[in-house]
């Protein structure tokens, strides 16, 4: 017996030394400890002992349980330790990390664009005007002296809807229609989409805008119309932009013109932006024709008028330095992340 208990005794010491986690001590427990443990089963035996040999055998079985239970607690301490300090290091969150940037939503730059736009027109005392982009050929085309075989006119440039209705090809058709219905003092800008089937590349598309301006009162002249437009360029190209006005034709204005800026990139010198001419076209514009003016109901004789009309598209490019108008529509966020 006593041999037995120094065999469980070195076996339980052996076992203690290699025990690694809670479930193998677990397993010591039961092995050693436990109802049906050896040292308990040795201890069943003890009936078949001498009288005088039980004392004994009972105090060195109790010295070795006693030493057994000490160990198991010493070791179960430990590895609890080190288990919460295995389970701190992993389940550890790094405050240093730098964190995801939310999602912020923002202006499409023809947006940005229009109401730099707006602003700039509206500080001058213009308003703005809006109307339909589903129009009647009469105020597309007829009430802007646009005669029936002009080319502008062509089934190629304008989408049809019917023989009298279409998508709008310009915005002047909303200034016809204010014209029309509203006695001068006119002043507004007309911001809008409009439509002509034009096969797309990267400077076409079949939908685009446009800003376009009128005003009509006594009085107006060529001059009001260079003052207006070179307070508006030096806001939107900066205060040393100055503008150029070049002899154009447009049906519905007489005299007309084309108007450049001096290049805010390259301010004049060339480059890769005006096409190395200093220069940048950015707008049409004239007085309004007297017919157009009579097609509306004011009499040309009291009142004069001018006009004019520019692509956003076209603007936004430029401020924005994008070569390409299929972007402005296309919407690939990682177009859009960088305005
Ligand atoms: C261009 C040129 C222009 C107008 C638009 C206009 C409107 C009325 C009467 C007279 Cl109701 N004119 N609009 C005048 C001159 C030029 O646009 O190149 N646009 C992109």
């Amino acid at each position: 017996m006593r041999e037995k208990l120094e065999q469980i005794r070195l076996e339980a010491v052996q076992a203690l030394e290699k025990l690694n986690s809670l479930n193998e001590l677990e397993d010591f427990r039961v092995r050693f400890l436990g109802k049906k443990g050896e040292l308990t089963l040795l201890l069943r035996e003890m009936g078949s002992l001498p009288a005088d040999e039980r004392p004994v055998m009972g105090r060195i079985a109790n010295e070795i349980r006693a030493f057994l239970e000490n160990e198991l607690e010493t070791k179960t301490a430990v590895l609890k330790e080190a288990e919460l300090r295995q389970k701190l290091e992993s389940e550890a969150i790094d405050v240093t990390v730098p964190g995801k940037r939310p999602a912020a939503g923002k202006l499409h730059p023809l947006t940005t664009v229009l109401n730099e736009l707006k602003d700039i027109f509206l500080g001058m005392g213009f308003e703005v005007a809006e109307g339909p982009e589903v129009e009647y050929d009469y105020y597309n085309f007829e009430a802007l002296n646009i005669p029936k075989n002009h080319p502008a006119r062509d089934v190629q440039d304008t989408f049809y809807i019917n023989d009298n209705i279409l998508l709008r090809t310009h915005t002047s058709p909303v200034q016809v229609r204010v014209m029309e219905s509203q006695k001068p003092p006119i002043k507004i800008i007309v911001p809008g989409r409009v439509y002509r089937s034009d096969e797309v590349d990267a400077t076409h598309s079949p939908i685009f805008h446009q800003i376009e301006g009128l005003v009509v009162d006594k009085g107006i002249t060529m001059g009001d119309l260079k003052g207006v437009l070179d307070v508006f360029a030096k806001a939107l190209f900066g205060p040393e932009t100055r503008t150029k006005f070049r002899p154009h034709h447009f049906p519905f204005t007489e005299p007309s013109a084309e108007v450049d800026v001096s290049c805010a990139i390259c301010h004049g010198a060339g480059c890769r932006v005006c096409s190395y001419t200093g220069w940048i076209e950015i707008l049409g514009a004239g007085m309004v024709h007297p017919k157009v003016l009579q097609y509306a109901g004011i009499d040309p004789e009291e009142y004069s008028g001018f006009a004019f009309g520019m692509g956003l598209d076209r603007i936004a490019n430029i401020k924005y330095g994008i070569d390409d108008i299929r972007l402005l529509f296309e919407n690939d966020i990682r177009f859009l992340k960088q305005f």
